[in-house]
């Protein structure tokens, strides 16, 4: 490849990419959970989640022009300095102003990153009054979230698995009748897996990020959330939360997050703890502080249809909402 191809198609190359990167990024990721094809983080609903973004934005930027300017700096060495084009080399060994400011740019750059990043630092371990504090019990491998200034009362969470979205669907009966006679193993999972697959999209549940009992808090209120285990080491994390803490045993570990929208908001443990590690989804409903006095009164009175209607209808009007919004939109 002559040079003048080679810096053709370097070009055309970086241009490709950056095309490709922007046509991914029109698939962008959703509030709270995940969507198809995503390549941008779940959008900010928290002012932290929100810091954690803009740093991250800022850094993107900066890697990229470094990227850039180093790249330019080979190609005009490799056209213009190679033996043929260049066949005397300078004997140059010192250049004080050069010296200085190779040494001095990256400081600069690296202050200019360090502001930010020890601000963001102090915002995530800022820790404001809380309004709400909940304790959050990781086990191998469900989760337990106690309402310590709240009623007391726990929830405990497991992940709805395709078995389970199956006979909700059909019924206990049926559904025996149906799989009953299939030995447990790789070909009954295969087949739950392909039976479930359009019941999860009619129940507008996603898979392996279902449960069978969701915890709520109240929008626009700081929580705390105390994170410890019981066994092994596991990690709470809501993305949308800019949340991620280590689930210690015999340690309790603090996040705090202020949601400042309504919605569902799903996480997961993000270390690597065991079998069912893929097993043990969060699902958070942010709601409005009368739905969630509401919701705690029901749960600390054992109610628990109760409590779950009220979720559900606070998911009905934010559906209803959404499909007034959209439909305003066309
Ligand atoms: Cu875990």
């Amino acid at each position: 490849m002559s040079r003048r191809n080679f810096a053709w198609a370097s070009g055309a190359g970086l241009a490709v990419f950056g095309w490709l990167f922007l046509a991914a990024g029109a698939a962008m990721a959703g509030m709270g959970q995940p969507s198809p094809g995503e390549m941008t983080m779940q959008e900010a609903a928290t002012p932290v989640a929100e810091s954690i973004h803009a740093f991250h934005s800022l850094v993107t930027w900066i890697i990229t022009a470094i990227t850039l300017f180093v790249m330019v700096l080979l190609i005009i060495v490799m056209v213009r300095f190679n033996a043929r084009s260049n066949p005397t080399p300078s004997r140059n060994s010192h250049n004080t102003i050069l010296e200085v400011a190779w040494t001095v740019i990256p400081i600069l750059i690296l202050v200019v990153i360090a502001i930010p990043s020890f601000k963001l630092l102090n915002l995530e371990y800022a820790y404001p009054k809380p309004d709400l504090v909940i304790k959050a019990t990781a086990n191998a491998w469900n989760w337990d979230h106690q309402y310590v200034d709240k009623g007391g009362f726990t929830v405990s969470t497991n992940m709805l698995r395709d078995e389970d979205i199956i006979r909700s669907e059909i019924g206990d009966k049926e559904f025996e009748k149906r799989y009953g006679s299939v030995p447990d193993g790789i070909v009954k999972l295969r087949m739950l897996y392909e039976d479930s697959k359009p019941l999860y999209v009619k129940q507008g549940l996603l898979r392996q990020l279902a449960v069978d009992n969701e915890i709520a808090v109240p929008v626009n209120k700081v929580v705390h959330l105390l994170v410890t285990s019981s066994d092994v080491i596991h990690q709470w994390s809501v993305q949308s939360f800019g949340s991620k803490q280590q689930a210690v045993p015999g340690r309790v570990a603090a996040t705090w997050f202020k949601p400042t929208v309504t919605g569902t908001f799903t996480g997961q443990c993000q270390v690597l703890c065991g079998k069912d590690h893929a097993s043990m989804p969060i699902v958070i409903r942010v709601v409005s502080e009368q739905a969630f006095n509401d919701w705690a009164a029901a749960m600390t009175a054992k109610d628990s249809k109760k409590a779950k209607a009220i979720l559900k209808a606070e998911a009905d009007a934010e559906a209803a909402k959404a499909a007034r919004l959209a439909s305003a939109a066309h």
